[in-house]
Formats: C-alpha cells, sequence, structure tokens
C-alpha cells in the first residue's frame, strides 16, 4: 500500500518535473495545441490595431434563432418528402434544436409557427426547453393554409375572414406571453392574382385596420416583425411586397412595429445589403430570416449559393452595431426548408455560415474603408472588403469555439455523433 503510494508520488514528482521541463524547453510545435497554434498564426496574419478581444467576445454573443419547422419533413409545392428521423412533435423538434445548440453553442432561441406547433398546454413546451438548454423564440402566426384564407387573411374583402385572422394573430400573442417570446413574425400570404381582382388602396387599409388591434395588444417589450415578399403564392400583386411597403406600415404602426428581412423575398438582383443600411438608419430593421436563393424563396441553406451577399450584408449590420449599440436590437433567425439535406446537419452547417460571415465582417478595417471612401478611391475601399471577404476566419472560429466548449468542428462532430442514426430508428 505503503510502496504504491510512493510510487504515484514519484510518478507525480516525475511527471511534474518532465512535465515543467518538458512545457518549458518543448519547440513550440510540441507545446501548443493545433487549435492555438493555429490561432496564433491567424493573429499574426492580422494587421497591427485588431481588437481580437472584442471581435472574441462579439463571437460569443452572436444569437441565432433556428426554425422548428426546419426540424420536421417539408417538401416543395409538389411533394412533401419523408426523412428518416424528421421530428414529427415540437418536442422533438426542441430536441433537434437542443443538439444544433450543443454543437453550436449559440441557437439557444426555437421559432414556433401555430399551428404547427399547436398544443394544448404551452408551457409543457416552455419546460422541456428548459430542460434542454433552450428557450422559446418568435412565434409565427399561420395564415395561409385555411381554406377561408383563399382571398387573403387580414386583407380579405370580408370582415368575417378578417376577423378569423385578427384572433388568430391574438392567440399567438397569448402564446407569447406564455413562453415568453419577445417577438410577433408576420408573413401574410395575401395578394390577388389577377388584375382587377380586388382594390389595392381598399386591401392596404384593411390591412392598417386589422394590424393596428394586434399591436395594440402587445406589452410594451413585445415586437410585432412584418415581413415581405414579392410573390407566391399570389402572383398578380401581394399585399406586402418589398421592404418599403413593410416599413410603411411598420411606421404608422409605431416603435414596437419593425421590418423582417428574409433573404428568399426578392426579386434577383436586389441589392439586400443596401436595404439592410437603409433599415438600420430609419431604426427599422427588426428582425432577419435567413436562407439562400439561386431564384426566389428556394429556401436552400444559408451561404450555399452567394455567401459574398452574405458577408456583405454582414458588414452593414456590424456597422449598424457599431453605430447603434443596443439600439440595433434585431432578431436573427433562420428560415429554411431543406428538403434533400438531413435536417440537423443542414442546420448546423447554416449556423456555420452565419458565424463565418459575421466572423469575417467583425475583421473589415472600418477606419481604412472610411478614409478610401473619403478620397474616392474605389479600388481600395472595394479590396478592404474582399481582404475580409477572404481571410480564412476558421482558426478564430475554432479558437473562440474551444473557449466556449463546443466542438471546434460542430459539423464533423455532429457527422461523427451518430445522432441522425439514433433518431432515425427511434423515430422511423
Ligand atoms: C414565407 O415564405 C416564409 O418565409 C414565412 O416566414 C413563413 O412563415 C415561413 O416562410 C415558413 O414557411
Ligand atoms: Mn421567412
Amino acid at each position: 500500500m505503503q510502496s504504491e503510494l510512493w510510487q504515484e508520488r514519484i510518478l507525480f514528482i516525475g511527471k511534474y518535473w518532465v512535465g515543467s521541463k518538458c512545457i518549458r524547453d518543448l519547440p513550440d510545435e510540441r507545446r501548443v495545441s493545433p487549435v492555438d497554434k493555429a490561432y496564433e498564426r491567424f493573429k499574426n496574419s492580422l494587421p497591427d490595431g485588431v481588437d481580437l478581444e472584442k471581435v472574441r467576445k462579439k463571437l460569443m454573443e452572436q444569437e441565432i434563432e433556428t426554425p422548428s419547422w426546419g426540424y420536421a419533413d417539408s417538401g416543395t409545392r409538389f411533394k412533401v418528402f419523408h426523412q428518416p428521423g424528421a421530428a414529427r412533435t415540437v418536442f422533438e423538434k426542441l430536441e433537434d434544436a437542443a443538439m444544433v445548440h450543443k454543437m453550436t453553442g449559440i441557437t439557444t432561441k426555437v421559432a414556433l409557427h401555430i399551428p404547427w406547433d399547436k398544443v394544448d398546454d404551452y408551457q409543457k413546451v416552455v419546460d422541456y426547453a428548459r430542460e434542454l438548454g433552450l428557450t422559446i423564440g418568435a412565434i409565427n402566426p399561420n395564415l395561409f393554409q385555411d381554406e377561408e384564407y383563399k382571398l387573403g387573411s387580414v386583407c380579405h374583402p370580408d370582415s368575417a375572414v378578417r376577423k378569423k385572422a385578427i384572433d388568430h394573430i391574438l392567440e399567438c400573442v397569448e402564446i407569447m406571453n406564455i413562453t415568453g417570446s419577445k417577438v410577433l413574425s408576420l408573413w401574410l400570404a395575401d395578394g390577388t392574382n389577377y388584375p382587377g381582382q380586388d382594390d389595392f388602396r381598399e386591401r392596404k387599409r384593411r390591412l392598417e385596420d386589422s394590424l393596428q388591434v394586434v399591436y395594440d395588444a402587445l406589452a410594451d417589450d413585445q415586437r410585432i416583425l412584418i415581413e415581405y415578399k414579392f410573390f407566391e403564392p399570389a402572383f398578380y400583386h401581394t399585399d406586402l411586397p418589398d421592404w418599403g411597403m413593410a416599413t410603411l406600415i411598420a411606421k404608422k404602426l409605431g416603435p414596437k412595429a419593425q421590418t423582417l428581412v428574409d433573404l428568399g423575398h426578392h426579386p434577383l438582383g436586389t441589392n439586400i445589403e443596401h436595404i439592410v443600411a437603409i433599415l438600420i438608419d430609419e431604426g427599422k430593421l427588426g428582425g432577419f430570416h435567413f436562407n439562400s436563393k439561386k431564384y426566389a424563396d428556394d429556401d436552400l441553406t444559408t451561404g450555399s449559393i452567394n455567401p459574398y451577399e452574405l458577408f456583405l450584408i454582414y458588414h452593414e449590420l456590424v456597422k449598424g452595431e457599431e453605430d447603434c449599440g443596443d439600439e440595433l436590437d434585431v432578431a436573427y433567425m433562420i428560415d429554411q426548408s431543406h428538403n434533400v439535406k438531413p435536417k440537423v446537419a443542414a442546420m448546423i452547417q447554416s449556423v456555420e455560415q452565419i458565424q463565418m460571415a459575421y466572423a469575417k465582417a467583425l475583421l473589415v478595417d472600418r477606419d481604412a474603408l472610411r478614409s478610401a471612401q473619403q478620397s474616392g478611391d474605389i479600388v481600395g475601399a472595394e479590396m478592404i472588403l474582399r481582404t475580409a471577404y477572404d481571410r480564412d476566419v476558421t482558426p478564430l472560429l475554432a479558437s473562440v469555439r474551444e473557449e466556449m466548449g463546443v466542438p471546434v468542428n460542430p459539423l464533423e462532430a455532429y457527422r461523427n455523433s451518430g445522432y441522425g442514426e439514433k433518431v432515425a430508428k427511434e423515430r422511423g
């Protein structure tokens, strides 16, 4: 027994001595972990004056909300495809969201869609979310799937249908009060398909009157975010086709109403970063629905088609954060419905892309950019953005993740975790 103890002590002293000697004398490449080593190299590659601690803090504070509907079976206009293991209930959706959060560390909130996530007791949803380390984020009313909504919801010519729509939104406000959600995220499928089908101005007034009722029901710390989309399911006009009209309504309603930008809801070629900048300047940027598009509302995973656009949007957001501080309160949400990719992996992929765009944007040399802009140095200005975009921020993100205690490579960790196979077996 005694000899065992002594052995342990000798081992300990030996380890300590060898250890400390080793650490002191070892060449750099053996002393530092691969993550630290890559981070050191990254640090050294940056120009002087970059406040990396501030950048790290911002990355750790980043919050991306994931949508419950991104974990369930979804489809195209032509068919809903089943994916083995796709979440079937709001509770399973929360479990998947918790897995994304476990891998990434920045997705505590989950958005709900009512009635897709309708339950009798929302407190149970709140409690289960809390158990999983999550909270409930935005509540999304569904005003597009009932028979009565064929000609619209809050813009419908019949006041009885408008009342039904308003009542449903008010039900969502009640749910917000139980879940503690601060955001009511409103997208309308309202519009017309043919010239002459309805009166544009009357529809506008119906919209304003209906939303006023909803606005008045919101508590002071709750917001309504108005989402616009220029087409689908209506193809002649939609009642909220663009950021201008959404913001017009939001301005009329008041400070608790803001605009929500969904990256898939603009005509091709629209300069979304410009819209973002103007909304920030007007104090009306309230939220984001991240996804990617090749044509329009394709609901592809974020950053998959045009990562440079995502970066340029983030450049405006970072500039907004710097200029407005806490006054800029944006709900960053993912809204994608990837049918062919495995759901949870696809969500993690998107979160990583968003983090990457943010990290790159945080490292834009904004002082140099301003000087280049002031002196009309167009080439220089563009190259400042390009340099930031081309920078490999993987070592920075790995180091930040290590400090946060999440996998340095979330997607790889998830793919090796066996979670997908496990839920496929359990859920079918
Ligand atoms: C509409 O295309 C939309 O972007 C809205 O945000 C909906 O609530 C969401 O998709 C879910 O289908
Ligand atoms: Mn959306």
